[in-house]
């Protein structure tokens, strides 16, 4: 599939997506869904990618929906929002929740609407200082999407939650490290150079561990203890059998660095 509103591109064990609409501050359109799960299917199934960076060209990160397309005639019936949900942005977040790496997302300027909900789905958001997260469906009349409304209750509590949702008030990318809704905030000019030293972590770190270390987390906190010290149990078995293991246990007792391969 030939890319008109992303780029993309696998070297060296790191994938990365840029969305790439940078003069509608990278808002999504049907055909940028579209290039965007073409993208992830070839990052999940290629077998090259142990890492994948999200990030927007231009000012901006993702504004969410492109309202352009959302606009309704007189005479004419709006759009179905919920079949956009369920053939676009739903498949977008489980899609980025369940890779099986790491998904870096560097939010290089605003993440507005389900831009903000789409940053929050990745495992690790690291964003510039000038950036911020606007839940602007308020201003709407929509509630927040795209996991807006189970991921900001998890990681910040029921009153910031509420809080940013009813407002849709701007959250600077400090304040939003500071309250925990992302790993990390760094100066504008750092976030190229913090961004890189995290993928060249990850693409050459044990994947399948990283994949269990985010699946087991995922979905803690629908677990009793009981159970999550069962899943912890269950993959730490499959993988004490895996090669990175043998490999880091190796590297340690030989104090070396490990040369994992991501099996
Ligand atoms: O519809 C469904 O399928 C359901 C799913 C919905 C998911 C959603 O995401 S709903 C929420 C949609 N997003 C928004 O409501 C955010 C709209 N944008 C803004 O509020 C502001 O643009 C920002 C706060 C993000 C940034 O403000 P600012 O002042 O930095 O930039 P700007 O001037 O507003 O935007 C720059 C350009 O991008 C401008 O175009 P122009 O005037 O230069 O030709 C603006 O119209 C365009 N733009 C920004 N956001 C969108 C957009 N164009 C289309 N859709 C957008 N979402």
């Amino acid at each position: 599939m030939a890319y008109e509103h992303i780029l993309f591109s696998v070297a060296d064990g790191i994938a990365r997506l840029t969305l790439n609409r940078p003069d509608r501050l990278n808002s999504f359109n049907d055909r940028m869904h579209e290039e965007v799960r073409d993208a992830l299917g070839r990052v999940r199934g290629d077998g090259a990618a142990r890492v994948l960076l999200l990030t927007g060209a231009g000012r901006g990160f993702c504004a969410g929906q492109d309202l352009a397309d959302r606009a309704v005639a007189p005479g004419t019936a709006p759009v179905d929002l919920g079949a956009s949900i369920e053939r676009n942005y739903k498949p977008l977040v489980l899609g980025l929740r369940g890779l099986p790496m790491p998904v870096v997302c560097a939010v290089n300027g605003v993440a507005a609407g389900a831009g903000a909900n789409i940053a929050l789905a990745c495992d690790v958001v690291i964003a510039a200082k000038s950036a911020s997260f606007i839940q602007a469906f308020c201003r709407i009349g929509l509630v927040p999407d795209s996991g807006g409304t189970y991921f900001l209750p998890r990681l910040v509590g029921t009153a910031r939650a509420l809080g940013l949702a009813l407002t849709g008030d701007k959250l600077p990318a400090q304040q939003a490290a500071d309250w925990g809704l992302i790993w990390k905030c760094v100066d504008d000019a750092d976030l190229p150079e913090a961004t890189e030293a995290l993928l060249a972590q990850f693409a050459s770190g044990p994947t399948r561990g990283l994949a269990a270390i985010k699946q087991a987390i995922q979905g803690a906190s629908a677990r009793t203890l009981d159970q999550q010290l069962d899943v912890e149990r269950d993959l730490q078995r499959e993988l004490g059998f895996g090669d990175d293991y043998r490999e880091g246990v190796a590297a340690f007792a030989a104090k070396r660095a490990p040369r994992f391969t991501g099996r």
